[in-house]
C-alpha cells in the first residue's frame, strides 16, 4: 500500500514535468508576470495540534526557470519548506532550502510530496479559515496567498491519482 502511494507520487510528478512542457506559451514581451498559485489549502487539525501543512499548485509564467527560497505567515511562529523523502519503504519529511520551479513548468505541493510546515500555530487550523502565506521567490520575490483551511483536498481538474 505504501509502495503504491510511492509510486503514484513519482508518477503525479513525471505526468506534471510531461504536461507543463506541452504548452508552448511563446511571450516576446519582457515584462514580469505574476507568479501563479493556486488550490492554496491547509487541513483542518484538532485544536491540540502544534504544527500543520499547506499545499498549492505553483506556475512559474516566466521562460526561466525560478526558485521559492522561503515561506512566513503570522498564523505560525515558524513556516518551513517541507518535502517526503523515501528510505526504503518508510517515508518521513524533510526540510528543503528551496523548491525548483522549471521554466513555464509548475510544481505541486501536495500531502506525501512538497509541503509548507507551519509550527507553532497562533490559532488552531479550524475549518472555514482563512489566512495569508507569503512565498519568497528567488527572481519574483514575494507573493501572497490566501490560504483556505479545510478538511478535504480541493478538487483537481483531471487529477486520476487517488489517494486514500
Ligand atoms: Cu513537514
Amino acid at each position: 500500500m505504501l509502495l503504491r502511494l510511492v509510486a503514484s507520487v513519482l508518477l503525479g510528478t513525471a505526468c506534471l514535468t510531461v504536461s507543463a512542457h506541452d504548452h508552448d506559451h511563446s511571450q516576446q514581451n519582457g515584462e514580469a508576470k505574476a507568479f501563479d498559485i493556486q488550490q492554496a489549502w491547509s487541513r483542518a487539525m484538532p485544536p491540540s495540534a502544534p504544527t500543520g501543512a499547506v499545499y498549492f499548485v505553483l506556475k512559474n509564467p516566466e521562460n526561466e526557470a525560478d526558485r521559492l527560497i522561503g515561506v512566513r505567515t503570522e498564523r505560525a511562529e515558524k513556516a518551513e519548506l517541507h518535502t517526503h523523502i523515501h528510505e526504503g519503504e518508510i517515508m518521513r519529511m524533510q526540510q528543503v532550502e528551496a523548491v525548483e520551479v522549471p521554466a513555464s513548468g509548475q510544481v505541486e505541493f501536495k500531502p506525501g510530496g512538497h509541503h509548507v510546515m507551519l509550527f507553532k500555530l497562533s490559532e488552531p487550523l479550524a475549518a472555514g479559515d482563512h489566512f495569508p502565506l507569503t512565498l519568497i521567490f528567488e527572481k519574483a520575490g514575494e507573493v501572497t496567498v490566501d490560504v483556505s483551511v479545510q478538511e478535504q483536498a480541493p478538487q483537481q481538474h483531471g487529477d486520476s491519482h487517488m489517494h486514500h
